[in-house]
């Protein structure tokens, strides 16, 4: 853990809402991870922003008969409100439609190109006459060309049926599917034509890659393997720009019509949302320690289908370019499935983060998708886990042993946590694993073990309550007021130190239990601040911090998902 860092989680593309995925992919481990960084003192930057560029928004507006700042316009919006809902508190959440944005990508790009790390290559593409543009190979479907294959509903850049890349000009019997989305019929309009592009030389950095990904034995498996792998296979030469008119203009004069790929400028704009934030705050240069100075931290947090460009392809721009230092992390995730299927988009089968917030608050589906966070292998949401998750260990694990202290504390010691005397030598040993959980679970959040953690947090809850139950503080109380005192005492301190523990994953309770302890916020630092609940301190009357979540609520949801899965 480094002084300061810069923590970044991937871009959404402006053209759909969040779902749970999306959240226990990138955002959510990203969020905890910078709360806690806080907690320890450190400085922490968080930065994202929507990805507002490239083909998939031109196509999302295609298909709608909207414009594509349209598009852009409405999902800034909803993910904006979305990660604001669930507490994923970033520090500046911009957009790469924009002037500052421009400006910085070409720039990058302008240096590339002038170290000659990217150069002029010409290539034949296919194109419709009806829409008049170069298609992205997604976009083109016909029959595999593969000779012992030749299925139909092949993609123009892989064969869904043989599972083998396909060269989109090979197509047999190509069909526009801009023009199908479109209303036309999408057949003749097909011709093979050549283009120029400008192709990024990865393969000059394969070797300082691999001594860079040397550096780092302690990332994810799954990311090293993926790494090594693209290299193994041998880095080629990538396409950096693409003939569309919705983007960033390539800074050329004979590019005239074409955009950076969306993949060249989105992870731009990390250091743009970086100066935009340092920026906003009167400190224009300070962006240069993160993006300049390795003795700081940078760490990117995101879904696992985003490895390539994060892992080998922005740190290949990255050294290329020359000015800029290397993340210290790439943390991916596998993928989220829903209840035992794959969430998709299009076919609107996903638990919308929006949709939820309508019906819950935010902390139990943090504290879920922390529990089955996919951090190792895929994983699996369901709205059964989610209540059982919920109602048999937040409820009746962590919220009903703070309940049941408050509450005595309140009756039987008129709100005042009683003196630190006659600890008994089973009390003493959970005074002690609350430090033993301290250092532990430091080093899980710092290792990006989220799951480990929220276990361990969980671990010291039921331990305390096992603590109250065998003390018997009820019984205590009719001849044992000073064992009473202690059990309660002793208790009052787990529950202090579990307000700082869980905060980075459950920030909304955590303020609320603080609270209820009548003790101030928590601010940067806290992780290792002394209890500040103190013999005599009078607590506030306690309220429920995790309601049981009832099989009607639950239902409800499920509902709403079983129609559309069934419609595939
Ligand atoms: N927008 C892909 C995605 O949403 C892309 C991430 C950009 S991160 C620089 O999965
Ligand atoms: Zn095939």
């Amino acid at each position: 853990m480094k002084d300061k860092t810069l923590v970044t989680a991937a871009l959404p593309y402006a053209n759909g809402k969040p779902h749970v995925g999306h959240i226990a992919g990138a955002y959510l481990p990203a969020d905890t991870y910078v709360r806690f960084l806080r907690l320890m003192g450190k400085d922490a930057v968080f930065v994202c922003g929507s990805d507002e560029n490239g083909a998939p928004i031109t196509f999302s507006a295609i298909k709608e008969g909207v414009t594509p700042q349209d598009i852009v316009d409405r999902y800034h919006a909803v993910l904006s409100e979305s990660f604001k809902g669930l507490g994923i508190d970033f520090d500046y959440y911009g957009r790469t439609h924009c002037e500052k944005h421009n400006g910085i990508s070409q720039e990058f790009f302008t240096t590339l190109h002038d170290k000659g790390h990217v150069v002029k290559r010409s290539s034949e593409q296919v194109y419709c006459t009806e829409c008049n543009m170069f298609l992205p190979d997604r976009y083109i479907e016909g029959n595999c060309p593969h000779p012992d294959c030749k299925k139909p509903g092949a993609r123009g850049d892989q064969c869904e049926s043989c599972g083998r890349p396909v060269d989109a000009t090979k197509l047999e019997d190509p069909v526009c599917m801009v023009c199908k989305q479109s209303g036309r019929e999408g057949k003749g309009c097909i011709e093979v034509r050549e283009t120029t592009h400008w192709y990024l030389r990865l393969d000059a950095f394969e070797k300082d890659l691999r001594a860079y990904l040397d550096l780092h034995p302690e990332w994810r498996e799954s990311v090293k393997r993926f790494s090594y792998g693209l290299l193994d296979q041998g880095l080629r030469e990538r396409c950096v720009t693409r003939d569309l008119d919705w983007g960033i203009p390539v800074p050329l004069e004979e590019a005239e019509g074409k955009v950076l790929y969306v993949w060249f400028d989105a992870p731009i704009g990390y250091i743009t949302f970086t100066r935009q934030y340092l920026e906003s705050l009167g400190k224009e240069e300070e962006w240069k320690d993160y993006w300049y100075n390795q003795d700081n931290g940078l760490v990117h947090f995101i879904g696992k289908d985003n490895t390539v460009f994060h892992a080998v392809m922005f740190p290949g721009m990255m050294m290329a370019h020359g000015d800029y230092r290397m993340p210290d992390t790439v943390v991916s995730n596998e993928f989220l499935n829903l209840e035992g299927d794959k969430i998709s988009t299009s076919r609107n089968y996903a638990v919308w983060v929006n949709e939820y917030l309508e019906a819950f608050s935010p902390d139990p589906l943090r504290y879920y998708l922390t529990a089955i966070a996919p951090e190792n292998s895929d994983s699996d949401f369901s709205w059964q886990g989610f209540q059982n998750r919920n109602n048999g260990e937040l409820a009746d694990n962590l919220g009903n042993f703070i309940q049941r202290n408050l509450a005595f504390c309140n009756k039987y010691f008129e709100g005042k946590v009683p003196p630190a005397e006659n600890i008994s030598d089973a009390g003493k040993e959970l005074l002690e694993e609350i430090e033993k959980t301290r250092t532990e679970l430091a080093e899980l959040f710092d290792g990006h073990r989220y799951r480990d953690a929220l276990e361990r947090i969980m671990l010291l809850s039921r331990k305390g309550n096992e603590f109250f139950s065998a003390e018997e503080p009820w019984k205590s109380r009719k001849d044992d007021m000073a064992k009473c005192g202690a059990t309660i005492y002793t208790c009052m301190m787990v529950i202090e130190a579990l307000s700082v523990f869980m905060s980075p994953i459950l920030p909304f309770s955590a303020a609320k239990l603080r609270e209820c302890l009548n003790i101030p916020a928590l601010s940067a630092g806290d992780w290792n601040t002394d209890a500040v609940l103190k013999s005599g301190h009078t607590i506030n009357t306690p309220e429920v911090l995790f309601p049981k979540i009832d099989d009607a609520m639950i239902e409800e949801q499920v509902a709403k998902l079983t129609p559309k899965a069934k419609a595939e």
